[in-house]
């Protein structure tokens, strides 16, 4: 804490009548200047949360309030979204809800029971537009793990790897279909780029729990272990119906996943992204058997495509028929010559798109129809849903926050409605949200 910060604070003790606002916080968040070395000599100057990036491991009990005191030492105003959490408006860091900023160089408390229990994370929400400084483009994220009453914790180490793609600058592809995007020249997985932090260390016979997320704000990604596969325990936290193993795990923007790896193929290895072009930019880590030495091993994985519905669970029969019912389309207006393409929801962009008017208590599908140009990370605000079908086969049992589209795909969820106040339903990609994919839930 600061001198300003330390009288800022001291201030709201002295003046406020409010026992309340006297009790410490339970984490605080100091938004401000960070230097990230990510790779020797590569030094990243960002934004992030307590000097760090990532930010802060934040460690909460499912169910036990929480206060959070958010400093912003910037003279942007700023926004934290606490996602994949069941909290407030006033909490959830969503301008378009009508959450609060945290002002320039001023202060928010935001309080909330954290719910449902698993691995989420925070992160700005503020609109980036063609400033690739601000938004998901800066160092603002951290994981936010949210104990459950009952942790069963068979593991004999936990790992939180979040997955990043650096120094962003605006490139025109010359694809006539989705001509403007973001390049990166360096990727990191933890906190440094590959060959350049700590290795994970691990030992034969041990069951790792890797706990993975990708805070990029525009690009997918891939990761593998040669000598070793994945098996999926949840999905953006929430476990999955079918426990399945995989050689590739795919991430889109946002999502998250729990991952245990028995550590049974003693050496020292890459994990890393399956693309040469992706792990040689940083995006890896290496894993070291204790007592091995050498140079890390790398073999290039089985390509398959990445496919949600191996953890289905058994499809009911029959399900039973929604309250309601959504059709969302979605689709580019080209921008010809400057940075970005617009993109629409049903043809209009965000704010004339129009609200999905749900009742509290009912339920509710959602048609996610693609167009051609891109794939889109879907994501809920304040609520989960489930895929119930994926390019028109029926799954069960996978609830998530985000879900990638894929291009020309459809993909459908349901949702409940039960946390009455705006939501926000939108494309995680940064350079997608920023320019029109958005529309709102309002509860009628
Ligand atoms: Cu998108």
């Amino acid at each position: 804490m600061n001198r300003r910060q330390f009288l800022l604070a001291a201030g709201t003790l002295a003046t406020s009548s409010n026992a309340g606002a006297q009790r410490k916080a339970d984490h605080t968040l100091r938004i401000g200047a960070v230097s990230l070395e990510v790779a020797k000599g590569q030094v990243i100057r960002t934004t992030g949360y307590n000097g760090s990036v990532p930010g802060p491991l934040l460690r909460m009990k499912e169910g036990s309030p929480v206060t959070v005191d958010i400093f912003n030492e910037t003279d942007v105003p700023e926004l934290l979204h606490w996602h994949g959490l069941f909290v407030p408006v006033k909490a959830d860091g969503a301008e378009e809800e009508g959450s609060p900023f945290v002002p320039p160089r001023g202060h928010l408390r935001v309080n909330f029971t954290p719910a449902p229990s698993g691995t989420r994370w925070y992160h700005t929400h503020v609109m980036a537009m063609d400033n690739l400084s601000l938004g998901a483009y800066s160092g603002q994220y951290g994981f936010l793990y949210v104990e459950p009453k009952n942790e069963p914790g068979a593991y004999d180490q936990e790992i939180f790897l979040a997955g990043r793609h650096w120094d962003p600058s605006v490139l025109r592809r010359g694809d006539p279909n989705n001509d403007w995007t973001v390049d990166y020249k360096i990727y990191s997985l933890g906190e440094r780029a590959l060959g350049h932090g700590e290795p994970v260390r691990v030992k034969q016979g041990q069951r790792v729990l890797f706990r993975l997320l990708n805070a990029s704000a525009t690009r997918s990604m891939n990761l593998a272990l040669p000598g070793h596969k994945f098996k999926i325990l949840t999905l953006d936290g929430n476990p999955v119906p079918t426990q399945a193993t995989v050689d590739v795990l795919t991430l889109a923007v946002a999502e998250r996943a729990d991952v245990i790896v028995e550590m049974n193929n003693p050496g020292v290895w890459i994990m890393g992204a399956p693309r040469d072009e992706d792990r040689n930019k940083g995006m890896g880590v290496i894993v070291e058997y204790s007592g091995q030495t050498g140079a890390p091993q790398w073999r290039t994985p089985p390509d398959r495509p990445w496919d949600y519905s191996i953890f289905s669970g058994p499809v009911p029969p029959t399900r039973p028929s929604p309250d309601g019912k959504f059709d969302l389309e979605f689709h580019m207006l080209p921008a010809e010559d400057k940075p970005f393409n617009k993109w629409t929801v049903n043809g209009k962009l965000y704010p004339e798109t129009d609200p999905l008017r749900v009742k509290k208590g009912k339920r509710y599908r959602i048609l996610l129809h693609n167009g051609h140009e891109d794939g889109h990370p879907i994501h809920i605000h304040r609520h989960n849903f489930e895929i119930v079908k994926i390019a028109g086969k029926p799954v069960a049992g996978i609830v998530k926050d985000t879900v990638n589209v894929p291009r020309d795909g459809t993909v459908e969820v349901e949702f409940v409605a039960d946390n009455p106040g705006l939501s926000l339903l939108h494309c995680h990609m940064q350079l997608h949200m920023d320019y029109g994919f958005k529309t709102m839930i309002k509860y009628v």
